[in-house]
């Protein structure tokens, strides 16, 4: 009974619904997609009316660019092509090197069985600075990355099909409203250097590129693979460069500490009111950008917070120092595990050693280091005693010949 029923409502569905076949040629640059890759097409489609995914058989042929999707019901589609043709050949987008392209809107009228619509994609441009979209890069949202500089210079490839390309710079406030433009170009160069103000507490900056040829139709665009995603835009903050320092609880800058004294760390130009990775190990002689930060030293605090204003207040970061040596200290800003210039607060080079600070047995300061001064502090007098007397009696000798 019903499974008769069912097969009735599909046939009078049959018989009522009209469906189309769509069909056409993929284009970039105004062209067949065919002339310039030979990677099939990835399409997806979507519903717009319902917002739903639609579901569809497309054939494509990689030596035309011609598409068809067939048994289309009339409506209103949004289509996406995507050509993977450039390494990483992941099946993802937002890399560099691949094409792709939302078409919206496709209108599939009533009562028509063919319906002829040509598909456009742009290239996605390979930036190379600030940071390069041909890998991913993390994270996604805060923190952000951040440079704490006030010019950022763009750099990408050049394009063969591009005749200029165009940026713009927006304001936004977290987590994503735009306050709008602050900073729009068109040139013709492949880099842009952006003087921009630092950004304000919980606002970012987001990059746009777009390159046009003669035609004005676009040819290429900015897309940016994150961790978790993709967006079309490179987003940033510019912030005073975090610092980091050790000290004692009242926070006055100190390097050296007694064997089991309490090491205490500040600092400043911080996101306010957020928990860092903290990571206290033995003094490395270089730090290069993207070095994996190594290990902690057992006993030490592995995260610090930082308060409204985004400063450390002086927080025990070692309450007993029970090993002496020379320490560097991190605060991985971005949570990445990696040193990042720019973006981590580092602390180095305050001891002679290039450590941040330094955990000596107590009697080496207290009593040889003060004997060592008084050692060499006298060595000193005797010697310049003994050299104004030798002056003096030079001094003596000398007039005593002239007199004569
Ligand atoms: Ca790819
Ligand atoms: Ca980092
Ligand atoms: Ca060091």
């Amino acid at each position: 009974m019903l499974l008769g029923f069912l097969a009735f409502s599909i046939q009078t569905y049959k018989v009522r619904a009209e469906s189309a076949t769509l069909f056409g040629t993929v284009l970039y640059d105004e062209k067949p997609i065919s002339q310039f890759t030979s990677i099939a097409a990835v399409f997806w489609l979507q519903n717009e009316t319902s917002g739903n995914t639609f579901f569809a058989n497309p054939t494509y042929n990689t030596s035309t660019g011609e598409y068809s999707i067939p048994n289309m019901p009339p409506g209103e589609y949004g289509i996406s092509v995507f050509f993977d043709s450039a390494s990483p050949f992941n099946g993802k987008e937002g890399f560099a090197g691949d094409f792709d392209g939302w078409n919206v809107p496709i209108d599939i009228p009533e009562d028509q069985s063919t319906v002829n619509q040509n598909l456009t994609v742009a290239k996605t441009l390979h930036l190379t600075s600030p940071v390069d979209n041909s890998a991913t890069i993390a994270p996604w949202s805060s923190p952000r990355t951040t440079y704490s500089m006030t010019e950022v210079t763009f750099m990408w490839d050049s394009l063969a099909e591009a005749s200029s390309y165009h940026i713009r710079i927006d304001d936004y406030q977290e987590p994503s409203t735009d306050i709008g433009p602050v900073l729009t170009n068109v040139t013709s160069n492949v880099s842009f250097n952006a003087t921009l103000p630092m950004s304000l507490d919980n606002h970012f900056y987001d990059f746009w590129l777009y390159a046009y040829n003669l035609n004005g139709v676009i040819v290429g665009k900015l897309m940016v693979p994150y961790g978790s995603g993709y967006g079309w835009d490179f987003q940033f903050r510019l912030s005073p460069q975090p610092v980091a320092e050790s000290c004692n609880l009242t926070g006055d800058l100190k390097s050296n500490f007694d064997l089991g004294e309490t090491v205490y760390l500040t600092g400043a130009n911080f996101s306010a009111s957020k928990t860092f990775n903290l990571f206290i190990v033995i003094d490395q002689a270089t730090w290069t950008n993207g070095m994996t930060i190594p290990d902690s030293l057992p006993g030490t605090l592995t995260n610090v917070s930082t308060d409204s204003s985004g400063d450390i207040p002086p927080t025990a970061i070692w309450t007993d120092s029970q090993a002496t040596g020379n320490y560097d200290i991190v605060v991985d800003v971005d949570g990445n595990g990696q040193y990042n210039v720019g973006i981590d607060a580092l602390y180095v080079n305050a001891t002679e050693l290039t450590a941040g600070f330094s955990v000596v047995p107590e009697f080496l300061p207290s009593l040889i280091l003060p004997l060592l001064i008084t050692i060499t502090l006298l060595a000193i007098g005797i010697k310049k005693m003994t050299e104004r007397r030798k002056l003096k009696t030079e001094a003596h000798g000398g007039q005593i010949n002239k007199d004569l």
